[in-house]
């Protein structure tokens, strides 16, 4: 990458019909992640913390956020003054609040699931909320209460009883008045002034001030993603994590119904996140021409933009594929399997069908990726990396468990016992198959 303003800020040109089985597998490669030699890393900080609580997290904080604490934790009623806010950006965040609980509030099943699956066998499910979760929101490049919104909520709507908001603080040790606005709208019972390895640590273990969590929600730098993994593994630690996380990636499937302006502007919202952020164009049929008119679009907007040099770095690594059908390129976004998936086609709801692995899918011209992001109402903390071939982003599920139950009657166990004594008997497990024969005799006593 080049840092000379004159140089174009350009993508790779590749075709799908002329590339070998090797190279369009290289396409499909994200940068590896260094996890195990980060874990190793992360390592002795997780254990200060573990050891030393409070006073090895307000030293970590010291070193990394060069902020000076004096407490790591804040708990409501949060101060009004410490989330003032301008307006027009309460408002904003007012109606993205509003719309992304309606949207998991939606996915709250009602009544519990019961199934009769044989006369007089009912086996049901039902849902309860997990306990105690801890939300990292990354500080960083940017500031993130949108992240803050999108765990926040869910977990709000799930009903977890204690939602740790954890961010690292600015170096006068307050939180930004967005994310303290946003924790007090989703009801956190504790904000963790603390970012990297050792918030997750905090959260995982638990301080003297710091309550320990079940499950960590959330994206982060390197760092963070290998003590979530790390904390994770560890039993005495008992806590899980959502999802595996990378750089964040946008794969954008147009044809000639596109305009050049706004395709460019999207893949251009998700290569300013960052230097790694991972950016894919698909074009079905586009003649060199209209992918040259796509390309010029990129390098002139992104001159205009203030994240310009993040993006002198990341749309070089990113390319553009060609591809001869929609059919072929839906094909190779599944085996992709994106982030974000943007569908610039003329027919662009009737692919939706045969899309197989993607995080969100975002449909036509009028539908930039940026809804999702902030306010539209789906989530966007995503599977990265792949990821999305197996896991889901977050949603209100995530923040709950399920657990089964089951009530069998008289008549049910006369049927049903001498199959389970049979296949206790075949395992060779006589405990089994002795708790249901003593009530099989115990009835006809
Ligand atoms: N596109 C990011 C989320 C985000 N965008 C936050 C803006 N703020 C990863 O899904
Ligand atoms: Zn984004």
């Amino acid at each position: 990458a080049s840092r000379n303003p004159d140089a174009p800020i350009r993508m790779r040109t590749h075709d799908l019909s002329t590339a070998s089985a090797e190279q369009r597998a290289a396409f499909l490669r994200r940068p590896v992640l260094k996890s195990a030699e980060m874990i190793a890393k992360v390592g002795p900080i997780v254990n200060e913390v573990r050891k030393r609580g409070d006073a090895a997290l307000l030293e970590f904080t010291a070193k990394f956020d060069r902020a000076k604490l004096s407490s790591t934790t804040i708990f409501p009623p949060f101060a009004p003054e410490s989330m003032e806010l301008d307006p027009a950006v309460k408002e904003a965040i007012d109606v993205a609040y509003a719309n992304v609980h309606k949207f998991h509030a939606a996915q709250v099943k009602g009544d519990a699931l019961v199934v009769e699956t044989t006369p007089g066998v009912v086996c049901s499910r039902f849902s309860r909320p997990i306990a105690r979760v801890g939300l990292y929101v990354p500080g960083g490049t940017a500031i993130l209460p949108s992240t803050a919104l999108m765990l926040g909520v869910p977990a709000q709507v799930a009903g977890c009883k204690e939602i740790v908001v954890a961010t690292p603080p600015r170096s006068d040790g307050s939180i930004t008045p967005e994310v303290m606005y946003v924790a007090h709208l989703v009801g956190a019972s504790a904000i963790l002034k603390a970012g990297g390895a050792q918030a997750v640590a905090a959260m995982a273990y638990g301080t003297k001030t710091v309550p320990k969590v079940d499950k960590i929600f959330g994206p982060g730098n390197q760092w963070v993603t290998a003590a979530k993994m790390l904390v994770q593994n560890d039993t005495d630690a008992l806590v899980s994590i959502d999802m595996p996380a990378g750089p964040s990636e946008v794969l954008v499937i147009a044809d000639s119904t596109c305009k050049p302006e706004f395709v460019a502007a999207d893949l251009l919202s998700q290569a300013e996140h960052g230097v790694d952020s991972q950016v894919v164009l698909v074009a079905v049929n586009l003649s060199d021409e209209e992918v040259s008119a796509i390309g010029y679009e990129v390098d002139s907007q992104a001159r205009a933009l203030p994240r310009v040099d993040i993006i002198r770095e990341s749309i070089p690594k990113s390319l553009i594929v060609k591809a001869s059908s929609a059919e072929e390129a839906i094909e190779f976004s599944n085996d992709y399997a994106p982030e974000h998936l943007i569908i610039h086609l003329k027919n662009a709801s009737a692919s939706l069908p045969l899309i197989q692995n993607a995080g969100s899918v975002f449909i036509g011209p009028y539908t930039p990726e940026s809804c999702g992001d902030y306010a539209s109402g789906t989530n966007h903390t995503l599977p990265t990396n792949g990821y999305a071939r197996q896991f889901s982003g977050v949603n209100t599920q995530s923040f709950q468990k399920h657990i089964t139950s089951q009530e069998i009657t008289v008549d049910g166990l006369k049927a049903l016992g001498p199959v389970v004594a049979t296949l206790a008997d075949r395992e060779g497990l006589g405990a089994h198959a002795n708790a249901v024969r003593i009530r099989l005799r115990d009835m006809t006593a």
